[in-house]
């Protein structure tokens, strides 16, 4: 089953849209397979966005991060990569689509609610950074599988 990694962000915490957000993930189909509350450490949001060191953003995209406290998860399914990508909307709010988080909830770039994996390979990647494995329940069986997922 693909996974993929969320971070509901400080901005989405602080205006009390977390199980908005959770809602949105869930009735879209996708499965929790990992869920904490947590203060984010420099170190760690530095590790999380290295891809962007040398943008001009950076900084201010460490700072956000660790502004106040986050809601880390890990999300199962069916392309669930793409499928969560989809439900979050383009990366500048201005740009999402209604319907998206994002286009739904934000109005910048700098407070964007939501991040979501960009491929399988860098959601492993952030799983194994976010979560010790014991704290994940991985490929657990909810009773609405069979009506989400068509086994063949
Ligand atoms: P995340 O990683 O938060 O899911 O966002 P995206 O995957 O949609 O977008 P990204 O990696 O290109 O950017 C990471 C993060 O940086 C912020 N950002 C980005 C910014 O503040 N200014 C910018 O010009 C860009 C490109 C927003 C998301």
């Amino acid at each position: 089953m693909e996974r993929t990694f969320i971070i509901i962000k400080p901005d989405a915490v602080q205006r009390g849209l977390t199980g908005e957000i959770i809602r949105r993930f869930e009735q879209r189909g996708l499965r929790i397979a990992g869920l904490k509350f947590m203060q984010v450490e420099r170190v760690l949001a530095e590790a999380h966005y290295a891809v962007h060191k040398e943008r001009p953003f950076y900084k201010s995209l460490v700072e956000y991060i660790i502004s106040g406290p986050v809601v880390a998860m890990v999300l199962e399914g069916t392309n669930a990569v793409a499928a969560a990508r989809n439900t979050i909307g383009a990366t500048n709010p201005a740009d999402a689509t209604a319907g998206s988080i994002r286009g739904d909830l934000g109005l910048e770039i700098g407070r964007n609610l939501v991040h979501g994996s960009d491929s399988v390979e860098n959601g492993e990647k952030e799983i194994a950074l976010w979560f010790k494995p014991q704290e994940l329940v991985s490929s657990w069986e909810r009773s609405t599988d069979p009506w989400i997922f068509e086994r063949r």
